[in-house]
């Protein structure tokens, strides 16, 4: 029976270090991620919210708009995105930026407090 219950216990410890081992593994397979920075032209909290909801595409893990320093960084996965479509979000959003500009348009229609040209 002693020798029963001893077995279990490393076999369990087998089993939970395979397991804890694949989490590892995953982990580091989905960190390789990038973080660069954006200058965007912007001026208050709302135009915060706006370029970082516009830049929250498939692949980001993390976009984050300074009101400070006009800066965007962003956290993200180079396989599925890029610089560039952020970019070209955030203008279609109303956003001038080192990528893309924003259509009069879409600048148009952003709130008095929000129109930094
Ligand atoms: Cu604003």
């Amino acid at each position: 029976m002693k020798t029963v219950k001893i077995s279990i216990v490393a076999l369990l410890t087998i089993v939970l270090g395979a397991n804890s081992y694949a989490q590892t593994h995953n982990h580091s397979q989905t960190t390789s991620t990038k973080t660069e920075t954006l200058k965007v032209s912007g001026n208050c909290d709302m135009c915060k919210t706006r370029i970082e909801k516009a830049a929250k595409l498939d692949g980001i893990n993390k976009a984050e708009w300074s009101t400070k320093t006009k800066t965007l960084s962003v956290t993200y996965d180079p396989a599925k995105t890029n610089m560039e479509q952020v970019g070209k979000k955030v203008a279609a959003a109303g956003h001038d930026n080192e990528k893309a500009k924003a259509t009069d348009i879409v600048y148009d229609k952003l709130p008095g407090c929000c129109q930094y040209r």
